[in-house]
């Protein structure tokens, strides 16, 4: 297990096919005319499209009910009715669909590209079909078929492509809330973040996943603070992105402590790509901090952060899609195209 499970509950109805109609043929010269009612039309389908774009379920925990449109009665002069609409669910790569209930997965849309889910009841035929010899004037038609509604289950192991480390407090959930859609809590203590929380980076038509994880403090990895178990959820991201608070003490030992915690979790952490960023750099005398910062590390890149300075932000947007660029959008771990894969044994959910 090594991402983060994206999961949600939707409902959807497929729709009622239209009636049959009952209607009679009336012409100047043909005043007794025969049946001529017309079919209902076809109930609207439920459909799961897979867009590659998308990245993680939050579009759904938006809006969270899809209905397809019912199927037009018939009209006279054999007319039929109109086919509902379909409804369209997109989702991402790697989405699996499950029963609620017993989370008995439905369908696996790994490799799809549209999966008709849910058809649209039938439309009922018209009087016009119930006309025999024997029966001339047949008062009744067929009711459509009624459509079926559902609630499901929808379920998504989204891989981050950049996973922040830094001290409680950094300022890592700030950063997180200002780039992406996510809404992580901030607070001025330690430790305000318990789960890992994901956020959607747009750029361009991707979305680029970025991953808080509560703070690591020394002695981390023999359990202190919150430990260092959740580093595996960021045991298969792109990149990491190393928080150095300016209005800390430790500024200029902090990113050798990180790095001490990372290897004592996992060695092969440390050889990922990594931006480094100096936050709060509005802070008293964080400007100077940030020289000297930069001077003990003069043979890489550090860029600066304020929430509060957009120039920054956006600056560490671009080192963001720039580290990402490349190492791939793309997965390339021999499991397929993307970096989505299904959570089959969700182990993670009973730990936090
Ligand atoms: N002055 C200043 N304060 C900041 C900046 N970024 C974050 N903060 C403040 O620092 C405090 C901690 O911010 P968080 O984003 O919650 O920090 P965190 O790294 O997620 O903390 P944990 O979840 O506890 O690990 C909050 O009071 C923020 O308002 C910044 O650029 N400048
Ligand atoms: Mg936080």
């Amino acid at each position: 297990m090594f991402g983060f499970s994206d999961e949600t509950y939707i409902e959807v109805a497929s729709g009622k096919g239209g009636d049959g109609c009952v209607s009679f043929r009336r012409e100047k010269f043909a005043p007794k005319g025969g049946p001529d009612g017309g079919d209902g039309g076809k109930g609207g389908d439920v459909v799961f499209v897979v867009r590659d774009n998308l990245r993680t379920l939050g579009h759904l925990k938006m809006v969270r009910s899809f209905k397809a449109g019912n199927g037009r009665p018939g009209q006279g002069a054999r007319c039929y009715g109109r086919a509902g609409d379909d409804v369209e669910i997109p989702v991402p790569p790697g989405t699996v669909i499950k029963d609620p209930e017993t989370g008995e997965v439905i369908k696996d849309l790994t490799g799809e590209d549209r999966w008709t889910f849910l058809h649209g009841g039938k439309g009922g035929l018209g009087n016009w079909h119930f006309r025999s010899s024997v029966r001339q004037t047949p008062r009744f038609a067929q009711p459509g078929e009624p459509g079926v509604e559902m609630r499901i289950g929808v379920e998504l192991l989204v891989i981050a492509d950049i996973g922040f480390v830094g001290f409680p407090n950094a300022g890592k959930s700030s950063l997180l809330n200002l780039l992406t859609n996510a809404r992580s809590k901030v607070a001025g203590y330690p430790f305000t973040t318990k789960i890992p929380q994901l956020g959607a980076m747009r750029y361009g038509d991707q979305d680029l996943i970025l991953a808080d994880i509560p703070g690591i403090i020394e002695g981390a990895g023999q359990g202190a603070g919150m430990g260092i178990k959740f580093l595996r959820h960021i045991s298969r991201t792109k990149a990491l992105a190393f928080l150095i608070d300016l209005s800390d003490e430790r500024f200029l030992d902090s990113y050798e402590i990180l790095c001490g915690e990372l290897a004592s979790y996992a060695p092969s952490l440390l050889e990922k790509p990594q931006v480094m960023i100096a936050s709060k750099l509005d802070e008293d005398g964080a400007p100077e901090r940030f020289e000297a910062l930069k001077a003990k590390y003069k043979d890489r890149e550090v860029h600066p952060l304020s929430i509060y300075m957009d120039e920054t932000v956006e600056d560490v947007r671009s080192a963001f899609i720039k580290v990402v660029s490349q190492s791939g959008l793309k997965d390339d771990d021999g499991l397929g195209g993307f970096t989505t894969r299904v959570d089959k044994d969700a182990e993670y959910r009973d730990e936090y």
